[in-house]
């Protein structure tokens, strides 16, 4: 068991990211043991769970003549659009099946219409925060390992904004799976290190 220091946080396990879902992310579902192990190495666990309400401004639904995986311009910056997906209450919004859910606490997050959020600390416009950072700094809890979906969005969104906030940060890469549109595994397993992030 690491100190009282440390974190594991689990980001968006939830159906619709893994094969069969809405926005499925291949080996997705194959981390769930992985991750229901390194569990017990940690004083605190934290979930993540994307929640979005229906007709959320990341659907390319919600844009006439948009399609999936096309990129628009919102006031807050370039936007992914998005199949719909983990809408709040839905079967592909639950956590992954097997999942442990014996975790301290489930943080939800992209509930604002017109506001995505990938990263557990922000919302994407980097300064409407979750509430995330004062539940970990009231906790002690310093030193965050992150793991879960998707490797190039949420995970790598939020490992970017610890860092940034000062939290010492690792991501487990065999515990997380990606996306990976035009590249972005890559880039964000480079833009990781860059930041000072432990990879493995
Ligand atoms: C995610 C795209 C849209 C993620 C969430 O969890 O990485 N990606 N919503
Ligand atoms: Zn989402």
């Amino acid at each position: 068991m690491r100190d009282r220091t440390h974190a594991l946080i689990v980001i968006d396990m939830q159906n619709d990211f893994c094969p069969g879902g809405a926005l499925g992310v291949a080996g997705g579902d194959a981390l769930v043991g992985g991750i229901n192990a390194l569990m017990d190495d940690f004083p605190a666990v934290i979930l993540t769970q994307d929640w979005h309400p229906a007709g959320h401004s990341s659907f390319a639904s919600s844009h006439e003549g948009r399609a999936p995986l096309e990129t628009i311009a919102m006031p807050y910056g370039p936007q992914v659009l998005w199949p719909d997906h983990c809408i709040q209450g839905s079967d592909g919004a639950a956590f992954v099946p097997g999942l442990r859910q014996d975790a301290d606490m489930i943080l939800r997050k992209g509930f604002r219409r017109e506001l995505d959020s990938y990263s557990a600390f922000f919302e994407n416009d980097h300064e409407t925060p979750t509430g995330l950072e004062g539940y970990l700094r009231s906790r002690g809890l310093s030193r965050l390992t992150l793991v879960g979906l998707a490797l190039d969005f949420c995970v790598a969104w939020s490992a970017r904004d610890a860092a940034r906030l000062g939290f010492e940060v690792a991501v487990v890469p065999e515990l997380c799976a990606a996306i990976d549109l035009d590249g972005s595994r890559d880039a964000a397993l480079h833009d990781m290190r860059d930041a000072g992030i432990a990879l493995g």
